[in-house]
């Protein structure tokens, strides 16, 4: 996008309220960064969907998480028998006494990091990165990654948007704030207990009502194959049928942020882990050498444009 010059030199404006031009220009050339990755990644019917419909699904083979997806699996369940002693039994888990959470009959496990190492690499997949600074721009953030268990039960998770829980109530800013990337560590169906959308519900720029977050009419079921992403925009309306079927469907959640969101908690993060890694790795988790790290061009951009 050009900039027009407006001003004729004789004419004068007071500097105060005036954007700085190298921020301008970093945003200009952050969205032209962000494009061009989306196009040579063959995404651009992916962003296309989530501009209109709020949400999209990466199959395994676009995501490139044919192989890790597995191994993400394997480190939960291993994390899962650590610290609780249990290990899931994917087929054939029957109801769990007691387990009831925020999300439903679900196990949730905020902060997997430190875990295993699988879950870093799972955090640098470069589709799921580049979709996220498509919908938060180039400095977003993480602000966890978690793992959810979800047994069978008779809870649905209502309808409703991560950018009013996270952000503020209605009404919404249209742009994303937030945005999630849930991988289907096991199939998602029908009886598995599926996530759902109400396509198009972000541009309502509101939570559902009461009313409207437990109409079971308005939950459209994604059915997809583990090793699937489903990426969506914060506004997004979304909930989750109740798991019918025996046996736990596993998801790794990773939940990002714009700059100002960020805040990860890098409590269990290690310097090995960020010496194991790239630079992006810790600009990711945004410990505070790395928040200097973006420069104070980025960081200004980032605060005040949509795309840095
Ligand atoms: O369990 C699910 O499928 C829904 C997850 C969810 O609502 C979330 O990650 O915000």
């Amino acid at each position: 996008m050009a900039i027009v010059e407006t001003a004729s030199s004789t004419e004068q404006f007071a500097d105060a309220f005036l954007p700085r031009k190298d921020v301008e220009e970093w945003g200009r050339d952050a969205r032209r960064r962000i494009i061009d990755e989306i196009r040579e990644r063959g995404l651009v019917e992916r962003a296309w969907e989530l501009d209109v419909d709020g949400y999209t699904v990466l199959s395994p083979e676009e995501a490139g998480t044919a192989e890790i997806a597995p191994q993400v699996l394997d480190a939960s369940l291993d994390f899962t028998e650590r610290k609780y002693g249990w290990r899931p039994d994917l087929d054939r888990e029957g109801e769990r006494e007691g387990l009831i959470s925020p999300f439903g009959n679900v196990q949730p496990e905020i902060g997997v990091l430190g875990e295993g190492r699988v879950f870093e690499q799972a955090l640098l997949n470069p589709v799921v990165l580049a979709m996220m600074r498509y919908l938060l721009g180039e400095s977003c953030a993480l602000i966890h990654q978690s793992l959810f268990l979800k047994c069978p039960g008779p809870d649905h998770l209502p309808l409703h948007t991560d950018q009013d829980q996270t952000v503020g109530p209605s009404p919404l800013q249209s742009y994303a704030q937030v945005a999630n990337a849930n991988w289907a560590l096991t199939d998602y169906t029908v009886e598995n207990g599926a996530i759902c959308f109400v396509p198009g519900s972000h541009r309502l720029g509101r939570a559902p009502t009461r009313h409207e977050a437990t109409d079971l009419s308005l939950f459209e079921p994604v059915e997809m194959k583990a090793g699937s992403v489903v990426i969506w925009h914060g506004n997004t309306w979304h909930g989750a049928l109740r798991r019918s079927a025996p046996g736990v469907r596993a998801t790794l959640v990773e939940y990002f942020g714009r700059q100002h969101l960020a805040g990860a908690n890098t409590s269990t993060v290690t310097q090995e882990m960020l010496d194991r890694n790239p630079p992006q790795f810790a600009e990711l988790l945004r410990t505070q050498a790395q928040m200097q790290g973006l420069g104070e061009t980025k960081f200004q951009a980032a605060k005040e444009t949509l795309y840095g």
